[in-house]
């Protein structure tokens, strides 16, 4: 592949969202949103930290809990200089979310909280200063809580007007600044942790927790409605900002599920995984839902309700790029529950892949796995990809100011860089790549900051202590020197 290059404009960078870094979770005007009541969106995924005080679900912390999203790693505070660091390594592009409950704190207000637009301003400002494009996330698991209490979250129809006053709110204010954005994180993983990813509660009738006695149905109700929204903000992204693109957001490590042998059953099987999650962008990028859905609504009788002129929308109104996060694969066999969490899909283990992450996370480490799903999404959809998470959470810890060397980390970033040259040359258009958390933050699944993804260390740590000093790892010079030959040199 010695002639395959990068194009010219790609988007190198990383990417974080607002509740794992920005901590200040109630300062100018912020309220809760989903993941302020968790430690771990897959860890307190089905327990989240709200009661039914016999009216609303109200927010329950527990005292005996370090909430480490609260304070994050200051970012909110910090950004300035953590920005000039990743100028540093040259970064085309920046990916981060912006947290709905800054700007509507409740939800459903009729107009937006002007501190909270202002921290956007200043932040959107300073990566364009460093040539930066900035991609933004309009929802990364931030359902404000309200919205939650109030309305029962995203089953209720009344989310999509206020997610669309939030969005063309921001677009407007944005125009010209920002050129990519998101709907949805990982929109695909409703059903797996559908407090975070669909903001959905239950009828507290039901049971002593928010999500006992949750049905498909309302699962799949969330999710047409959350279509419906997806659908109004590309049509807003084309009315306010016809330069700019809005795309879909799904976690394909689930695409990159591979049947244990080939007998037929685990052919098929893999196949009936894998369409659970193509779903989604079949939903959103081809514009209408497909007939093997249909046919599940049909034999489940679990069909969501629908209002005229719900399927014109997503039938006019499709992403024009697919984004997503690649980690690891996975492997499927008809005699085993599939699971997942925040790296992908789990089924059994794959006895080519010898590397993992190490303990306690062990993700195999699977980079040809990056390459099949970068094609595989090119040949169904032919719409420009862009990876905007991988990456490779590490345990690591700075003693006396010593650079922390961290090769495991280099070892993942080239293998998967090489992966994606592969993809360009079995065709795909790819805009871009961005290394999920190039600095430290809170793990989304397990709420911890022992798991580090950066180029940058910061010191904080699980029990909540920490100075919240910065400083670079020997990954950081290595992405720097991939970044200044656009990739010729991996
Ligand atoms: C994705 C999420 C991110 C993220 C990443 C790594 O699913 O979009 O928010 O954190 O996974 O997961 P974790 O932090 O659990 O290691």
């Amino acid at each position: 592949m010695t002639n395959v290059k990068f194009p010219d404009n790609f988007l190198w960078g990383g990417a974080v969202a607002a509740n794992q870094c920005e901590g200040a979770w109630l300062e100018d005007g912020k309220l809760p949103n989903v993941t302020d009541v968790m430690v771990g969106i897959i860890k307190d995924g089905k327990t989240p930290d709200i009661k039914w005080d016999g009216q609303h679900w109200v927010m329950d912390l527990k005292e005996n809990k370090v909430y480490l999203s609260h304070d994050a790693i200051d970012f909110y505070h910090r950004y300035k200089d953590d920005l000039a660091l990743m100028a540093g390594m040259g970064f085309k592009a920046f990916r981060t979310s912006i947290s709905w409950a800054r700007i509507f704190p409740n939800g459903d207000e009729q107009t937006p909280n002007e501190a909270g637009l202002k921290y956007y301003d200043d932040l959107i400002d300073t990566m364009v200063h460093y040539g930066m494009e900035p991609v933004i996330t309009l929802s990364h698991y931030e359902t404000p809580l309200h919205l939650i209490s109030e309305y029962g979250g995203w089953t209720n129809r009344k989310l999509i007007g206020f997610f669309e006053r939030y969005v063309r709110t921001v677009m407007q204010r944005y125009k010209g600044k920002v050129k990519y954005w998101l709907t949805f994180n990982e929109i695909n993983n409703a059903f797996k942790i559908p407090f975070a990813a669909a903001g959905v509660v239950v009828d507290p009738a039901q049971g002593e927790h928010a999500l006992d006695g949750l049905t498909n149905q309302m699962v799949y109700q969330a999710c047409h409605h959350m279509f419906v929204a997806n659908a109004l903000a590309v049509k807003a992204c084309k009315e306010i900002d016809p330069s700019a693109h809005c795309g879909v957001m799904c976690s394909f490590s689930h695409i990159a599920t591979y049947p244990i042998n080939p007998d037929p059953d685990n052919v098929l099987g893999t196949h009936l995984f894998k369409r659970n999650h193509y779903f989604y962008t079949d939903v959103m990028c081809r514009g209408h839902y497909p007939n093997y859905i249909k046919r599940v609504w049909e034999k489940e009788n679990c069909a969501p309700t629908m209002e005229d002129g719900d399927l014109q929308l997503i039938h006019d109104y499709t992403n024009d790029y697919i984004a997503f996060s690649y980690y690891r694969s996975s492997v499927f066999s008809k005699d085993v529950e599939m699971k997942s969490d925040t790296g992908g899909a789990i089924g059994v283990d794959n006895p080519y892949l010898k590397e993992k992450s190490p303990a306690p996370w062990s993700w195999p480490i699977d980079a040809t796995g990056f390459r099949y799903v970068c094609d595989e999404l090119y040949d169904r959809y032919e719409l420009p990809l862009f990876p905007v998470e991988n990456g490779i959470g590490l345990d690591e810890t700075e003693v006396d100011g010593q650079t922390i060397q961290d090769p495991a980390r280099v070892k993942y970033l080239k293998m998967h860089l090489e992966a994606l040259k592969g993809a360009i040359d079995d065709g795909c258009e790819i805009l871009g790549y961005l290394w999920w958390g190039p600095i430290d933050i809170v793990s989304a699944g397990t709420g911890e900051m022992k798991k580090r993804y950066g180029f940058v260390y910061v010191d904080r740590f699980n029990d909540g202590h920490g100075d919240y000093h910065r400083s670079k790892k020997a990954s950081y010079d290595y992405y720097k020197k991939v970044i200044a030959f656009n990739g010729e040199e991996l």
